[in-house]
């Protein structure tokens, strides 16, 4: 566990239609037109343009916590414990969990994701790397410029059956996010194919490509879509993060 907080920005994924063992979860348990939000937690608001799915830990148990009289976040218990203490739900240290999903059932949901350039949704797949004890267990995907990210749907594309997903969801366009002087607009793919990584276990590969990918992209990048086109990544960070809490699109959360 880290000393230093880590401020991360929450990110309100619409559920625009449940996959049906998640519809079956919730059946009943909430009031009719309640609104249900995935919520990934990013150290990376200004590569959101770039997410072309989200990821749930398919052996993760998540609630279904109650926000306010219309809303509920999907998120691991300890997440909702955490956020109970930063203002996020209606009374402090107070949560309200109305059901149950594993995160299995969860997978082949079709969201929405504030800024995504698929405006018309993406998908929730699984991710077997994500920690039930870091953030809010859910993790948004961004292929363009995560190593891990573009590791994972490269890996589900390849073996769709096996996971039980359709392969066209983890087939969404790779759009460009951030151009960098050393590995392209495309920076992930660039370094997995350079360090030859071959599946999301390539750990120390991992490790090493998404420390290059972190530091050319923050330091050196220039934004190539969105409000802030054309403007260094390091200016462009806190102006996108600002932009999406200011639209009610996403929330701060740290830990
Ligand atoms: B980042 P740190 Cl484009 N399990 O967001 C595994 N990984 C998790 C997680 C969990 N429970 N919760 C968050 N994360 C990921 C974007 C991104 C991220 C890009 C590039 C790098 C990157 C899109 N995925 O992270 O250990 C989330 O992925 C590189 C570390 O708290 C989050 O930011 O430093 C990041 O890890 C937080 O990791």
């Amino acid at each position: 566990e880290a000393v230093m907080p880590q401020e991360y920005t929450a990110l309100k994924l619409k559920v625009l239609e449940w996959a049906p063992k998640a519809a079956e979860a919730v059946q009943g348990k909430t009031p009719e037109g309640s609104k249900f939000f995935l919520v990934p937690a990013t150290l990376r608001p200004e590569t959101m343009y770039g997410q072309t799915c989200c990821f749930v830990g398919p052996k993760i148990t998540y609630g279904v916590f109650k926000v306010n009289e219309t809303d509920y976040y999907i998120i691991t218990d300890r997440a909702a414990r955490n956020m109970s203490y930063q203002g996020v739900f209606a009374k402090e240290g107070v949560i309200e969990k109305v059901a149950e999903i594993a995160g299995t059932d969860i997978v082949g949901t079709l969201v929405n994701a504030p800024l995504s350039l698929h405006t018309e949704g993406v998908r929730i797949l699984p991710m077997e790397t994500v920690l039930s004890t870091k953030g809010t267990g859910v993790v948004s995907c961004v292929p363009s410029d995560s190593p891990d990210d573009y590791a994972t749907i490269t890996d589900l594309a390849k073996k769709a059956d096996y996971y039980g997903i359709k392969k066209e969801w983890a087939e969404l366009e790779i759009f460009p996010v951030i151009e960098t002087p050393a590995y392209g607009n495309l920076c992930a793919p660039f370094l997995v194919k350079k360090f030859k990584i071959a599946s999301p276990k390539d750990t120390k590969q991992l490790e090493e490509a998404k420390e290059l990918a972190y530091k050319e992209g923050f330091y050196q990048g220039i934004m190539t879509v969105g409000e802030f086109k054309g403007e260094k990544v390091e200016v462009a960070k806190p102006k996108v993060r600002e932009q999406m809490l200011n639209a009610g699109d996403a929330f701060a959360y740290s830990e």
